[in-house]
């Protein structure tokens, strides 16, 4: 097993001052047991750790990195605008550019509210729903994760799922009260919850493509299920896009699966890895939205110049032609090289994928649910991990997150990848 020392000596010092030495949970490496390496710096496809190993990088910081890190766009768009300062605290014309440019790639948006993260935008949308319909009660599928607000907090997916926390601490049973939690793909079941109490919810969230429970495409159908039903009873239907916005289409999902909903939240890609999130929607909602109508919300860093500018950076290199061909070409051939290296060592391996996110479950049925999902051998996967990073290979520490491919691998990085990936199999298989 290799040492980090330097990693290592910072762990230590962090673990003292910041709750398990980590700013969000899943990057203390738990699941997988090991401790967490610390970034020195990025470059495209790789990472640099504070060791000096460099590693090819499938997280991309949990999303946003689409383009590859330090994309000398995005640097220089950063660049620029500090020389104007840092924060106004008043609009900016950058924000008007961010904004012209989410709208522009997704259609369904007439309207949309910058805020500093995914979990802003998802708790502000469940809020505006609920302020627009005057109905209390939500729906969220089993395995998806929203973010950290109290009324996500159930049975959710990501860190939640990995650390095997249905819900959390903290969260007022009051609160959950309203949250109800079905099977995601479970038409039949979506279906006659919505008969039964359809005209008291007041919006249905949902990751039209799941990346927190590993990578769980929606089934034939269920989307169109979910628009259907909550049209019928005057339910909001809320696209979570935070993580497939700008990463599975330039529409995000709901445009490559052609739905039009009535709600859409972003995080991640839309920011070019700076903190900001997004949530948008139909005219008749947004209006509503302080200080157009009366529903509250706000925040001191929304619409941060300096994050405005790497978003507008980094959506205008994926609006230029053939950005996200090449990136589905690239995608494909991990799959299909991965999903090889498992056929090669007789390993039982399932493998998930939606354009650039990539999913792999070390079982040997499909993984069309949650339940699906943790039938995964936890423990083959901590190895599987570990093996991985030792053969400079950085993959998301966790079973029920998904990886991510940016502009910046190359084919030689695939290559490398798979090769890493069979040789990992064969030693996990004797
Ligand atoms: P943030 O508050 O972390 O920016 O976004 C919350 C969020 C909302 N919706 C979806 C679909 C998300 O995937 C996320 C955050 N994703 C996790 C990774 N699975 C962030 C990583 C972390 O928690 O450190």
């Amino acid at each position: 097993m290799k040492t980090y020392p330097k990693s290592a000596n910072l762990f230590e010092r962090a673990k003292k001052m910041i709750p398990g030495g980590v700013n969000s949970p899943v990057r203390a490496c738990r699941s997988v047991g090991t401790d967490p390496l610390f970034i020195d710096k990025a470059l495209g496809s790789k990472l640099i750790d504070a060791d000096g190993n460099e590693y090819i990088d499938y997280i991309g910081s949990w999303g946003p990195m689409i383009l590859g890190h330090s994309h000398p766009s995005v640097i220089s768009a950063i660049e620029q605008v500090l020389k104007r300062g840092t924060s106004f605290g008043a609009p900016v014309d950058l924000e008007v550019e961010l904004a012209e440019l989410v709208l522009e790639a997704v259609p369904a948006i007439d309207k949309v509210r910058m805020v500093s993260s995914g979990t802003e935008a998802t708790m502000s949308a469940i809020r505006v729903a609920r302020g627009v319909t005057g109905r209390n009660t939500i729906i969220k599928f089993d395995g998806c994760y929203h973010g950290h607000a109290d009324s996500f907090l159930v049975s959710a997916g990501s860190g939640v799922a990995t650390l095997g926390i249905a819900g959390s601490p903290g969260v007022p049973e009051s609160v959950i009260a309203h949250t109800m939690s079905l099977p995601y793909n479970d038409m039949e079941t979506f279906t006659s919850v919505m008969d039964k109490s359809g005209d008291s919810i007041a919006a249905v969230i949902v990751e039209a493509v799941a990346g927190n429970m590993g990578l769980v495409p929606p089934a034939d159908g269920f989307l169109e299920t979910l628009r259907i039903e909550t049209s019928k009873h005057g339910t909001l239907l809320i696209f979570d896009e935070v993580m497939t916005g700008f990463r599975v289409s330039k529409g995000g999902a709901q445009g490559l699966y052609n739905i039009d909903p009535d709600m859409s939240c972003f995080g991640k890609i839309v920011g070019g890895g700076l903190p900001v999130g997004a949530y948008g929607g139909k005219e008749h909602i947004m209006s509503q939205v302080a200080p157009e109508g009366p529903i509250y919300q706000a925040g001191t860093l929304s619409g941060n110049p300096i994050a405005m500018a790497a978003g507008i950076a980094t959506l205008k290199e994926i609006g230029k032609p053939g950005f996200y061909e090449a990136l589905e070409r690239t995608s494909a051939r991990l799959a299909k090289g991965l999903q090889q290296a498992a056929v090669n060592t007789g390993t039982k391996a399932v493998l998930n994928r939606v354009g650039s996110m990539v999913g792999i479950f070390l079982t040997d049925q499909p993984v069309g649910s949650f339940d699906a999902a943790k039938t995964s051998d936890l423990e083959k996967f901590a190895s599987y991990y570990r093996k991985m990073l030792d053969r400079r290979i950085y993959l998301a520490p966790s079973q029920f997150e998904s990886l991510f491919v940016s502009a910046a691998h190359s084919d030689r990085d695939i290559d490398d990848t798979v090769a890493a990936a069979e040789s990992v199999f064969s030693e996990l298989s004797d």
